[in-house]
């Protein structure tokens, strides 16, 4: 082969791009860019498969996605949304500076909102629609980021939706005349807030899967269809919660083109940067362009543009996308000549662009998130895209506007005051109309009735449907619940066996088949139906999928295959709790959001729900939202085999902290029947905030008949079951089950009376919880009202003369019957499994936790020797005679 010299080489290699380049823009001129595109896509093909490894990047530059050339003007009065942003500005900055005057300052935040005022102004003057929106739609639903509440307050102000008296009470709820609670929180302002966003994570997850709710509310013809908008606003730091970014591939593959994010990325969180060493913004991208998300990056304001068209090298884009976040937060504390020097001066080039620029033009270059035209621009495109999610990542500062009080600096996120050079500082800036006598006082304010800004924002608003946000509940109650669905499980199985969940599910299919609750049913599983024997529901109503089935599924030839349909109407979400309980929170809440009363059952392996989920449930609480939880296959000596992280004998005791979830450990099918029925009455019919739990367990047994005036019993949380036979036999024992436990405690029952003359009543105790807290609220009452009567709790009342000792036995920690204790007439001996579970067959998990029938019997004859009424020998025996080890090792710490 003949020598080729380097020079010569590279006047080949010169040539050879220079023809393709040629060729390539033939093809431009000729086909236009989608040809270019395939054109592409076809050679990189070819490549791949002759061996050739192509870099990869999701990346594109750092530079705004929508160019200069594509931008539309804006519509409306710039200028008096400017000053109308201003104004927002300052009553936010305001109210959080003045909560804080007092010692004990109960803090809020000023920065956040400071920096993200413009993607907030932008969106309130031209894309919030409200649920008043005259296209027919219910409007939008936004997840407000909780730390920037102060922003959204002081709009809600000027445009007169609450007064000077709420902003001076921000975060004081409990005061006179009404308070703002510091973040979005429906449960505390029920009118105002939607959505609670404040747990970070949370506020995005929910988005996602409310977006995917409205499509499966449409495509069930319970909504008409509409282009309504999910927005969801977070912080660039709140993307490291793993809630933020987990779900974001469900919304690309069901192009759920309702769903917008909108990320302030200012680059700092609480304590620092987000990322010093890199750059949240290029990672954010990849991770979203990865899932198939429509990108828009809006990082530099209309100034740069002039600077970027000059940059035909491509330094300058160079230069953007080189400098890591730590050393653009930098820049933003830096004066002019700073950046000159070290952001411009790394190239004679670069810099002889700017020498036209005063080091204060330099300075005040804005960033593409503080700009409106290039926010509207990019909210614009975001709404009109079809076919996927877009996701805006909007660049700002942090505490932009505050200067020396903390613009760009790390303790930003926790500035609380501002003294009173800073606040004539922030004044001046913003043209705020405040004299310096009266900006010591940091007053509040607001233009005249009639001046042109508060009418702008009234029109802007009517015209986009109603203020934004707004809680307003638009569903009608429904009338009533029949009872005829509930009576075939009144009557017991007649000796059949059947678990609590088998009844559910029965109960489940039912409720579907209703010709007027039907529709409303909202079945959820995370890859669980078959755990809990519901796949015959796969075929009966079909799996939501707004695609409907593109297959054959491999069991289309049996009788329950496995359906998808468009108006499937089981949400089956795969291996995610947090997931569906975010599906759970969006059907749960469409009677206010929507106006459609949906009924959502949650069922899920009962282990990884408020354990592992519980922030969620605890937003659902927060959020009102109505619907029915269902742990199934708990118990921790109930389910076999599964083990340590499976086997749950903790979530009733998780359920008694949120306030207002109702929670039950039924036994029996009756007991289902009478909770559901009443929590459907409950939250539908009279509309109460409440939600609802059930455990329901996977052991088969006969259900018994529903014993007779038990009603109130099941729903107050205890009721007898059997009565002794021997009323007046001289050892009495009340004895206390719950769950799959109960069968055990009836079981002992037996035993005491036939072998040991102790005659028990058997009592159900369906919620500990409601007991713990009926009985809590009459305390209280009677704290209050020394003068008056004493209430007495049903719990009390329920006991009062029952004799003997009392002993409570349940497959949940031993907490929940301890709750109750002090309103019994005695001291109670209480049998539950704390500790760690393991694999065991269900026999010997109750022996090991100590809650079969023989413990119930030992416990009950070892309460009656300690009370006088037995001799201890007597225990013993029965001991011996049940196998029962008094050695045997704490399984509370083993
Ligand atoms: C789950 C959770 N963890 C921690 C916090 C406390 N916290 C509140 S704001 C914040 C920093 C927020 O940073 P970022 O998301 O970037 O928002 P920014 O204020 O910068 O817009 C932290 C750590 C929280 N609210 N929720
Ligand atoms: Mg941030």
């Amino acid at each position: 082969m003949r020598y080729i010299s380097p020079k010569e080489q590279a006047e080949l290699d010169a040539t050879e791009t220079r023809e393709w380049l040629d060729s390539l823009d033939y093809v431009l001129q000729s086909g236009g860019p989608a040809k270019v595109a395939r054109l592409l896509r076809e050679l990189t093909i070819h490549a791949r498969q002759n061996g050739v490894k192509l870099p990869f990047t999701a990346n594109t530059p750092y530079i705004n996605t929508i160019s200069d050339d594509e931008q539309v003007l804006m519509p409306g009065s710039p200028d008096l949304e400017r000053r109308i942003k201003s104004l927002v500005r300052w009553n936010a900055a305001a109210m959080v500076v003045r909560a804080n005057k007092a010692e004990e300052g109960i803090g809020g935040h000023i920065s956040t909102y400071a920096s993200a005022a413009t993607l907030y102004e932008v969106g309130f003057n031209h894309f919030f629609r409200g649920h008043d929106s005259s296209d027919g739609s219910t409007g939008d639903v936004i997840f407000f980021q909780g730390h920037a509440a102060p922003g959204i307050y002081a709009r809600a102000y000027i445009e007169g939706r609450i007064d000077e008296t709420h902003l001076e009470n921000f975060r004081r709820e409990t005061k006179a005349g009404g308070g703002l609670s510091s973040y979005p929180h429906p449960w505390l302002m029920s009118d105002f807030w939607e959505y609670p966003t404040v747990s970070m994570g949370l506020g995005p997850i929910m988005a996602i899967y409310h977006a995917r709710f409205m499509r499966y509310l449409e495509d069930r013809g319970l909504k008409q269809k509409s282009n309504s908008k999910v927005w969801a606003f977070l912080g660039d730091g709140e993307t490291d919660e793993p809630e933020a970014l987990g779900a974001i591939t469900l919304p690309a593959r069901e192009k759920l083109d309702n769903l917008i994010f909108v990320i302030n990325c200012n680059l700092q969180r609480l304590d620092g940067p987000v990322r010093g060493n890199g750059q949240i913004i290029q990672e954010l991208e990849a991770a979203f362009r990865g899932a198939g998300w429509n990108v828009i990056k809006v990082l530099w304001g209309r100034e740069w543009d002039s600077l970027l068209a000059k940059d035909r090298e491509g330094l300058l884009v160079k230069r953007m996308g080189e400098i890591v976040d730590g050393q653009y937060q930098k820049y933003a504390v830096s004066d002019g000549a700073y950046v000159r020097e070290h952001f411009w001066g790394v190239d004679p080039r670069l810099l002889e662009m700017v020498k036209h620029l005063s080091d204060d033009q330099l300075k005040k270059m804005t960033l593409g998130g503080h700009d409106p035209v290039k926010v509207y621009n990019a909210y614009k495109a975001a709404t009109e895209y079809n076919g996927a999610p877009t996701v805006v990542l909007a660049r700002t500062i942090k505490g932009y506007g505050l200067g020396e009080a903390g613009e760009g600096k790390n303790i930003t996120h926790q500035q609380k005051k501002m003294n009173e050079e800073e606040l004539r500082a922030f004044r001046t800036r913003f043209g705020i109309p405040i004299s310096d006598a009266e900006i010591g006082k940091t007053p509040f304010y607001r233009p005249p009735e009639d001046s042109i800004e508060i009418k702008y924002m009234r029109e802007r608003r009517k015209a986009l449907g109603g203020y934004v946000p707004t809680r307003k509940v638009r569903s009608e109650p429904l009338a009533s619940v029949s009872n005829e669905l509930f009576e075939e499980f009144y009557k017991g199985t007649e000796g059949r066996k059947a678990s609590t969940t088998m009844v559910f599910v029965r109960l489940l299919s039912k409720l579907l088949r209703d010709k007027d609750l039907g529709r409303l049913v909202v079945p959820i599983v995370p890859d669980e139906a078959r755990t809990f024997g519901m796949e015959s529901l796969f075929r009966a109503v079909g799996i939501y999928s707004h695609a409907g089935q593109m297959y054959e599924p491999v069991d289309m030839d049996t009788l329950l295959y496995y359906k998808e349909a468009s108006d499937g109407q089981i949400l089956e979400e795969g291996i995610t709790e947090a997931g569906s309980m975010s599906s759970f929170i969006a059907a749960g809440t469409a009677y206010a959001t929507h106006g459609v009363n949906t009924i959502p059952f949650f069922i899920y392996y009962s282990m990884f729900g408020f354990q592992r989920i519980g922030d969620l449930i605890w937003a659902a609480g927060d959020s009102r939202a109505r619907g029915f939880l269902l742990g199934g296959t708990s118990g921790r000596t109930t389910l076999a085999g599964e083990g340590l992280q499976h086997q749950d004998g903790n979530s009733q005791l998780f359920a008694l902290a949120y306030p207002n979830c109702v929670s039950y450990d039924p036994a029996f099918a009756y007991e289902i029947a009478v909770i559901i029925h009443d929590g459907i009455r409950r939250m539908y019919v009279d509309q109460e905030s409440i939600f609802y739990y059930l455990t329901v367990m996977n052991e088969q047994y006969a259900m018994p008949e529903m014993p007779n005036g038990a009603r109130e019993g099941i729903l107050k949380g205890l009721y007898k079951f059997r009565s002794a036979s021997k009323p007046d036999a001289a050892l009495r024992a009340q004895l206390f089950g719950s769950g799959a436990i109960l069968p055990e405690v009836i079981k002992a029952q037996e035993i005491l009376e036939s072998k040991y003359n102790v005659s028990a009543d058997v009592w159900s105790v369906t919620s500990y919880t409601e007991l713990y807290r009926e009985g809590h609220a009459c305390e209280r009452w009677n704290m209050l009202h020394p003068n008056e009567p004493r209430r007495v709790p049903y719990v009390t009342q329920s006991l009062e003369d029952a004799p003997g000792v009392l002993i409570a036995a349940s497959d949940y920690v031993k907490a929940m019957p301890d709750a109750i204790d002090r309103w019994l007439p005695r001291p109670m001996t209480v049998l539950g499994t704390d500790g760690f579970g393991r694999s065991e067959t269900r026999a010997a998990l109750r022996e090991f936790f100590e809650v079969d029938y023989r413990y119930v019997i030992v416990a009950t004859l070892a309460a009656l020797a300690r009370a006088g009424k037995l001799d201890a020998s007597i225990v013993e025996q029965a001991m011996k005679a049940h196998n029962v080890n008094s050695e045997k090792p704490n399984p509370a710490i083993s």
